[in-house]
Parts: structure tokens; sequence; C-alpha cells
């Protein structure tokens, strides 16, 4: 088979990709504008794959959009490219817009005229697989978890213009017939995350002897799901989901961001012990993000139960193996911090 991923040099496209080539014998298209998140380097060891094609292009240029459809031909779609981080949306909601719904909505109308035109032994079996976050359903009390049918309620720039793409990418299902799935998950973590999200920050700045800035109290509540096991989900959506469904996708790890930052200190000190004292001390309780949403939680039983699919990486194991990958892989952060991470490859440094 070969897929359309969007967004593959991204934090999750490119743990996807690399498992993708690693179990499958698939071969992947990648479309990635390389915006500031966008990091050429977490696909570096995958470059030579000839299974693996790279197309530096915006999703929300439809004619660009139609020549990838012409040329490569593919049998599946795995949307992913996005703006996703809630801060920079709070701070400037131009580029969301731009990306998440006019990006989605280029997208699918190429991918429509696309599936249209297929060969009628082709076209049964293409999908478009897009892949959301848990953040449209809103924020949760202390109790309660999302299920597929949870109303949504968005409240940051970035989840109402996912949740746009999500009601986009089912109108293009029942308006045109586009084999669409939706998918909506919790917050991911692991290797080749930017170092804007919670995770990566507290172990760079640490390691930096920076202070770890913890919004508001810290009382706010996660569900943490490894990115391997959400790359493991898309794949068995992809295979065996049905065409017009949505699947929630959750680690069924919720804690704290105050438990989870002590949780990076307990392990920093263990495998990289600062000169005196503890990297606790360096927890700075901030101004809280505006609008911060209080808890997410995620009902994963559909997943479960109709595609077999459980997280496999628990979240204490899987936490020391990312901050031990930060600290195995200080030339892919530190590239990013010296601001030079998309030029080396590009051959200008
Ligand atoms: P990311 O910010 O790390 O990567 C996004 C990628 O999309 C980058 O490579 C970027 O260059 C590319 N991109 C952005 N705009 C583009 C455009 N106009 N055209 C082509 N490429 C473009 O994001 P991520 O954390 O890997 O998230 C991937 C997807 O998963 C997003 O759709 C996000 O909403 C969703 N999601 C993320 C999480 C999470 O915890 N990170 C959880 C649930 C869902
Ligand atoms: O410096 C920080 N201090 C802090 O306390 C940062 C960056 C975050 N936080 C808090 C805010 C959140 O409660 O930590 C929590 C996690 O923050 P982020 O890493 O920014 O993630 P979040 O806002 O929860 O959104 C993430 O999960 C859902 C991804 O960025 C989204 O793309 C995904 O859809």
């Amino acid at each position: 088979m070969k897929i359309l991923i969007t967004g593959g040099c991204g934090f999750i496209g490119s743990n996807l990709i690399r498992h993708l080539l690693t179990s499958s014998d698939h071969r992947i298209v990648n479309v990635d504008k390389l915006t500031y998140a966008g990091n050429p380097n977490s696909l570096a060891d995958l470059a030579d794959d000839v299974r693996y094609t790279f197309c530096q292009l915006d999703i929300a240029d439809l004619q660009a959009m139609r020549g990838v459809f012409a040329q490569h031909r593919p049998d599946a779609v795995m949307h992913l490219a996005a703006e996703s981080h809630v801060d920079r949306s709070i701070d400037g909601p131009a580029a969301f817009i731009q990306t998440n719904i006019v990006g989605t909505f280029q997208l699918l109308t190429a991918a429509a005229e696309y599936h249209q035109g297929l060969a009628s032994e082709r076209a049964p079996s293409f999908r478009f697989l897009h892949v959301s976050t848990d953040e449209v359903y809103g924020a949760l009390g202390a109790t309660g978890e999302f299920s597929e049918s949870t109303p949504y309620d968005p409240h940051s720039p970035y989840s109402a213009t996912k949740a746009a793409s999500d009601h986009l990418a089912r109108a293009w299902k029942t308006t045109y017939n586009l084999p669409v799935i939706v998918t909506n998950c919790s917050n991911n973590y692991g290797p080749y995350q930017f170092p804007e999200k919670l995770l990566p920050l507290m172990i760079i700045k640490a390691l930096g002897e920076q202070e770890l800035p913890v919004y508001g109290k810290g009382e706010n509540i996660r569900d943490w799901l490894y990115v391997l096991d959400h790359a493991r989900a898309l794949c068995s959506v992809l295979e065996n989901g049905r065409v017009g469904q949505t699947y929630n996708i959750g680690g069924d790890s919720q804690r704290r961001n105050i438990d989870l930052v002590r949780s990076v200190c307990g392990i920093l000190d263990e495998l990289h012990p600062r000169r005196s004292g503890r990297y606790e001390e360096l927890i700075t309780f901030v101004p809280d993000r505006p609008g911060h949403d209080f808890r997410y939680a995620i009902d994963s039983t559909k997943i479960r139960s109709e595609l077999g699919w459980r997280p496999q990486f628990d979240l204490e194991t899987s936490l020391r193996h990312t901050v031990r990958w930060y600290l195995t892989h200080r030339d892919w952060w530190q590239a990013i911090l010296d601001g030079n991470y998309q030029l080396q490859r590009l051959g200008q440094v």
C-alpha cells in the first residue's frame, strides 16, 4: 500500500513513518511544509529508504495537492499536518485557521477529486484518516471521560480549528462520499517532540539549569499516551476501522501537570544528577494559560473492543525511556535551540 502522510516531519508524523517503514512494507509519501515544527532531522535515518518520498508542500495549496495525488496515486491518506501548539494559537491564531481549517479543506477537496476518479476496483478500499485531538470536546471537571458522542465544545483557537477540521472531514464523507475516518487522541509524549510542549520543554530546561515554568498551580490534568501507541492505533484504524466512524484514543494515564513534572525531575536526579540540589528546586509556578482546560480524559472502549487496540507502553517506563532519549539525543534538540535544524538538512550550513 502507498500511504500519503501529511505533517510527517512533525512529532507524531515522524514516529508514525518510522513505525510504518519498520513494521510493514508500505510505501510512504510525506507532504510537509516544514514550518518551525517540521524537522527533517527527525527522519534522517530513513531518508535513503527507497520506500520513502518527501515533498515539501503546503496542504493549503490546492494545485500542489492535486499534483501530489496525480503523481503518487496513494491508497490512503493519514492527515496529521497542523499547527499544534495551544499557546501559539493564543498568541497568533491566523496560522491555525489557515492550516487547520483552510489547509484541511483544500486537502479534502483534492482527495475527493482523486477518489472520485479512482478505478472501481481501487475506490472502495481508499481511506482518508483525519487525525485529531481530545481537546475538541472541551474541558472536564473532576469526573467523567470523553466518548465519541461527547458534544464538541472547543475552548482554545487551536482546538476550535481542529474541531472545524473534524467537521469538514465528516462533511466530505457525507456529501462527497470520501471514505473518512476520524480519530481523537489524548496528549502524546516520546522522542522527537518539539521542545515547546510540556515534557521536552521541562527536560531541556532542567538540563540547562533553567526555571521549569508550571502554569497556575500545576493542578490541570492530562491523559498521556506514548507516541508509538498512537502510531499503532492509527495503523489499526486505517486497516480495520469503519468508514464514517470516529475512534477515541487514550492512554488511561491521567496525571496532574505538577506530578508529571516532579516525575521528570526524579528521573533526571537518577540519570543525570545536578552538581548540587535536586531538579525539583527549579520548578516555578507562572501565570496560568488563558482559558486553560482543567482536565482531559478519554474513554477508548470503542477502539479497544472493535479493533483490539490497547496501549502497550506504561507511563512510568516510557517516561523514563523518553527522558533518556532526550539525554542521548542532545544534537537533535540543540540544533532546534540553535535555530539551524532545518538548514542543516537543506545543505545551507
Ligand atoms: P507537530 O506540530 O509536531 O507537527 C506538525 C507538522 O505539520 C510539522 O511537521 C509541520 O511542518 C507540518 N505542517 C504544519 N502546517 C503545514 C501545512 N500547511 N502544510 C504541510 N505541512 C504542515 O504536531 P504533532 O504533535 O506531531 O501533531 C500531529 C497531529 O496530531 C496534529 O494534527 C495534532 O492536532 C494531532 N494531535 C496531536 C497530539 C499531541 O499530543 N501532540 C494529540 C492528539 C492529536
Ligand atoms: O510550559 C508549560 N507549562 C505548563 O504548565 C507548558 C508548555 C505547558 N504546561 C501545561 C499546559 C497543559 O495543561 O502542561 C499541559 C500540557 O501542555 P502542552 O504540552 O502545551 O499540551 P496541551 O496544551 O495539553 O496540548 C497537547 O495535547 C493535545 C498538544 O500540544 C496538542 O497538539 C494535542 O492536541
